[in-house]
């Protein structure tokens, strides 16, 4: 039997339209990239479709401990017309402080009924990190330490997803000397939970980890930090742009001089790139150009996806190679005319197979692009009839 493809659903794209403020083909669209993103087999765009539209959009409960709320702000700041709209449709968002008109002891109300009406169902999804130096004093909401409600709210749990660095492994919070003994989430609860870390992370891994949710009833394939592989099973060095500059040579070495403002490879910068996991040169930031993301605006990478890495090693501190070493003999910063493979071409295939890997964050920008224009349409009309 040959796996279902979308044009054999009997789909009510009307309704989606209506919902999610997506055309047929936006939406189909979508499907494909999220199936693309997490790599997943063929007919996975058709299952997709199908849970988006029918099932049951899952409780989400989102707790906020110690932390910027950068998290939830890069969420709703996406600039990506339908990725705020579609999480915020595709889930029931139940208990979330930020979001919320409730305060006090109306929220904490808020919360226990959305965890007994979901029991066992629900999503816990927990942004900042937990301290628990004596006793977890330093981080109290109604009175509660994080440390007992994240053990509470987690219980009935149908799964747990640490969302940024902070809940994931500690992130900014840590710092040695880490005064107030913060940790995250599955360090304190004691078992693996779904990790998606970055400071802040990117939207685009929660909301692919939600629509896998929705689809198989269960989470994506975790590597060994319990993070999705489909967004951190590749180093940031091996799907940069600029990597055919690091490969022929070509550095910044200060800010702003000449290979700085030439676009070279930031590693002597400090760009840690080469010893972090991440997608973000493929994913990007924010949809606001094609260079939307830390080293495509010429900052080095931070490794704020990383432990040990991020808020650890100085920024100017040069990266660990993991799988490449620079060549012995660098090329010269500038070219020679000559016969046979140039730099030049051994850096545009390098841009090639960059392009590959980024397709699927062009599939996603070209939906917000047209998602945009269509925002754009009614309101010119309206000025002209305004006019
Ligand atoms: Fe941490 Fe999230 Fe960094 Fe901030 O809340 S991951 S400090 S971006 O926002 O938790
Ligand atoms: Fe890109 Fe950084 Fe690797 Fe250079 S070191 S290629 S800037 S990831
Ligand atoms: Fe963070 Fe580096 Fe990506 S700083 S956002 S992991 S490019």
């Amino acid at each position: 039997m040959h796996p279902q493809t979308v044009r054999e659903l009997s789909i009510d794209f009307d309704a989606i339209e209506e919902r999610l403020g997506m055309s047929r083909r936006d939406f189909l669209k979508f499907c494909t990239v999220m199936a693309s993103t997490m790599g997943l087999s063929a007919g996975a765009d058709a299952a997709i479709a199908q849970a988006v539209e029918s099932a049951k959009r899952p409780s989400v409960i989102w707790l906020h401990f110690q932390e910027c709320t950068g998290c939830t702000e890069s969420l709703l700041r996406a600039n990506h017309p339908t990725i705020e709209r579609l999480i915020l449709d595709i889930i029931s968002l139940d208990y979330h402080e930020t979001l919320f008109a409730a305060a006090g002891h109306q929220a904490e109300a808020a919360r226990k009924q959305a965890m007994a009406q979901n029991k066992g169902k629900y999503l816990l999804v927990v942004e900042g990190a937990i301290p628990v130096k004596e006793n977890g004093i330093y981080c109290k909401i109604g009175g509660q330490t994080a440390i007992d409600m994240l053990k509470e709210c987690a219980a009935d749990a149908a799964a747990v997803i640490a969302i940024g660095s902070c809940s994931s492994w500690g992130g900014v919070p840590s710092t040695k000397p880490n005064p107030t003994g913060s940790e995250g989430a599955g360090k304190v609860l004691g078992k693996t939970v779904l990790n998606l870390p970055g400071c802040p992370p990117n939207p685009y891994n929660l909301i692919s980890t939600v629509v896998h949710y929705l689809t198989f009833n269960d989470l994506p394939a975790l590597d060994d930090k319990g993070r999705p592989k489909f967004a951190y099973g590749r180093l940031i060095h091996e799907n940069c742009e600029r990597r055919g500059h690091f490969d022929a040579g070509r550095f910044a070495k200060e800010f702003g001089d000449e290979g700085h403002r030439k676009g070279w490879c930031l590693y002597k910068l400090g760009c840690k790139g080469p010893e972090t996991h991440a997608n973000c040169p493929a994913v990007l930031f924010g949809d606001v150009s094609n260079a939307s993301w830390p080293v495509g605006t010429g900052h080095p990478c931070i490794g704020c996806t990383e432990e040990g890495i991020a808020f650890n090693k100085p920024i100017h501190a040069l990266a660990e190679l993991k799988t490449v070493t620079p060549p012995v003999f660098f090329a010269r910063p500038a070219e020679e005319r000559g016969t046979g493979v140039t730099f030049a071409a051994a850096a545009a295939l390098a841009a090639i197979a960059g392009a590959a890997a980024g397709g699927t964050a062009m599939l996603a920008k070209n939906l917000g692009k047209q998602g945009a224009e269509r925002n754009e349409a009614p309101a010119k009309k309206a000025d002209k009839d305004g006019a």
